[in-house]
């Protein structure tokens, strides 16, 4: 059970959480001018030469329809199956969303750079605001697990239902081409979208074109939405998810770049989201005014009658779905550490599989490096942790121990000594936001190497000055295998200056294919451990054991 004290309230439901969408008002007007101008166009078609005509579909009637008519059972299951996991994909991501409810078209994630915000805040210049500040508060009437900042067990709902998603629509795929299905739905003469238009003229214009019979084939409109939904939203939504992933974005940069960018690809998953739900909305409106009880027996029975039996199997299956977030919200706040666990067991052997594999190699360019960096976490408030800072970290030292043959205490002039290297890469934070920033330190590579691990030391743990969001030391842990890769650092420098200390001062890690939060700030020490159960509720970090965050976070 998630506790509801009062260190939980206040991050979880604070006093502020007012609910403000500000949209760019240049992509507002241009988007809503797209609009008007294509009911205009309209309009202005049917007042000059009146409703066009709409032939039969030629492509999927029953005299020329090969395969077997209507909706066979796997058409059926997969509708079904669907909606129940792209509503808990909507649910969990805004719950993702709104714990960076800022919205880019560029890397750098500079405030007021933003082109759409769900927060009424700016982020104010005067003072350190964190990315954990500016978290905002969701009603778990919409999201799951709702409330601020659960980003934790939100992203365990997003990727148990993804791999649903992804299943049902490879299954969903194969069967298509396997049978006569694909006719239904891909069109296949360009006479289609001439009548997808003329079907446009006739509902913008407020006509309700004669209908064709669904059970048979689909008007030219309708059979170039739901293309569009299966080929085009389905695939979009999954390569833009992988685009966020540290481990993809910094082994190929490219990747991301298809998107026009980290942020951008973040940018068109949320669009593709809306574009499900506007779907889902008018498909829906036009299903219940096209004859709501045959549609719901095409669906729900694969019967092509007037009966009721389909309406009120489809109430029951609505309700399954529902009843499905209910049960998510109460497993969320009852069971979390089930859930983390959950997660773990189908995705930390495949992410060691695949994501993992990838080394981390980028390096941009002193031009991309961000004007502004979200700064995270707290502080340190520790005395002997101040002490150190009022004299610029001179009489610092890092103690590496554990189970390793030489245990040593450097200052930060004898880590230097160790050959300091330098990368440009981009860090990409859980919240969602990412920055490019120039870091100098010694390869852990280095570390390890003097100190020579002991066969048993599997793992190594960075302890912190500061303490962690709901108090206690942050501290987390990484493979040794993972610090041997390239661009693992103990950084002492950001774009070429001694490590500010909002950014981690006297040292930080940089892992680069991985999220933010496994980038110790102000460490203290390290030490080299056989298990990462050794330490605290033993998840593997302080944001592991008190967030439900991932051990191995590659995405
Ligand atoms: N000690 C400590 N280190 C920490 C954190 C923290 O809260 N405490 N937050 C982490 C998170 S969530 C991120 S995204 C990065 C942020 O690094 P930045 O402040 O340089 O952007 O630091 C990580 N290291
Ligand atoms: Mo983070």
């Amino acid at each position: 059970m998630i506790s509801f004290d009062i260190a939980h309230r206040a991050v979880y439901y604070p006093n502020d959480r007012r609910f403000r969408i500000w949209i760019r008002p240049s992509i507002l007007i241009g988007s809503g001018l797209v609009i008007l101008l294509a009911i205009a166009a309209a309009w202005i078609e049917v007042a000059v030469g009146g409703l066009p005509h709409i032939p039969q579909v030629p492509q999927i009637y029953p005299s020329n329809f090969a395969g077997p008519h209507g909706f066979p059972l796997w058409v059926r299951y997969c509708h079904f199956v669907n909606f129940l996991f792209v509503m808990m994909l909507i649910r969990s991501g805004l719950s993702i969303l709104v714990d960076h409810p800022r919205l880019y078209f560029n890397d750098d994630c500079t405030p007021g750079s933003e082109w759409i915000r769900l927060t009424p805040l700016k982020v104010p210049r005067d003072r350190v605001w964190t990315a954990k500040d500016d978290a905002r508060y969701i009603s778990p009437l919409v999201g799951t697990p709702g409330y601020r900042h659960t980003i934790g067990i939100a992203r365990v709902w997003h990727f148990i239902n993804v791999h649903g998603f992804i299943i049902t629509g490879v299954f969903f795929i194969i069967m298509l081409f396997d049978t006569e299905q694909w006719r239904r739905l891909v069109p296949t003469s360009l006479v289609v979208f001439l009548q997808a238009w003329n079907t446009w003229v006739h509902y913008a214009t407020l006509h309700l074109p004669a209908e064709p019979n669904g059970f048979y084939g689909y008007n030219a409109l309708q059979q170039i939405a739901y293309f569009t939904v299966v080929f085009v939203f389905g695939p979009l939504a999954i390569l833009t998810g992988i685009a966020m992933s540290p481990a993809v974005v910094n082994h190929l940069p490219w990747y991301a770049r298809i998107f026009g960018g980290r942020q951008s690809a973040r940018s068109i998953h949320f669009l593709t989201m809306l574009s499900f739900f506007a779907f889902i909305v008018v498909h829906v409106t036009l299903i219940v005014m096209t004859g709501f009880a045959r549609n719901m027996n095409h669906i729900v029975l694969g019967t092509n009658d007037e009966g009721n039996r389909g309406m009120t199997l489809g109430f029951v299956g609505i309700a399954v779905v529902i009843l499905s977030w209910v049960a998510a919200h109460y497993i969320s706040w009852n069971q979390p550490r089930r859930l983390q666990h959950a997660l773990k067991l189908v995705t930390y052997p495949m992410q060691l599989l695949t994501l993992n594999r990838l080394t981390p190699r980028q390096e941009y360019s002193e031009q991309d490096i961000s004007p502004y960096f979200w700064p995270n976490g707290k502080m340190p408030v520790r005395s002997d942790w101040t002490h150190l800072a009022e004299n610029g970290f001179r009489d610092f030292t890092l103690k590496v121990g554990g189970l390793v043959d030489n245990p040593v205490e450097l200052s930060l002039a004898d880590i230097e000594k160790l050959g300091e290297v330098e990368h440009i890469t981009m860090h990409h934070c859980i919240q969602g936001w990412s920055g490019i920033a120039k870091w100098g330190g010694v390869p852990m590579k280095a570390i390890i190497e003097l100190v020579h691990p002991k066969p048993e030391a599997k793992v190594v743990a960075f302890f912190s000055f500061g303490e962690a969001l709901y108090g206690g030391a942050y501290y987390d842990t990484q493979s040794i295998e993972n610090v041997l890769k390239p661009q693992c650092l103990l950084a002492s420098q950001m774009n070429g200056h001694r490590l500010p200390e909002v950014y981690g001062a006297p040292l930080r890690l940089r892992v680069e294919n991985q999220l933010g939060y496994k980038m110790v700030k102000w460490i203290e020490r390290i030490e080299f451990i056989e298990s990462e159960k050794q330490l605290g509720e033993g998840e593997g970090g302080k944001n592991e054991d008190d967030e439900y965050f991932d051990l191995l976070p590659n995405i």
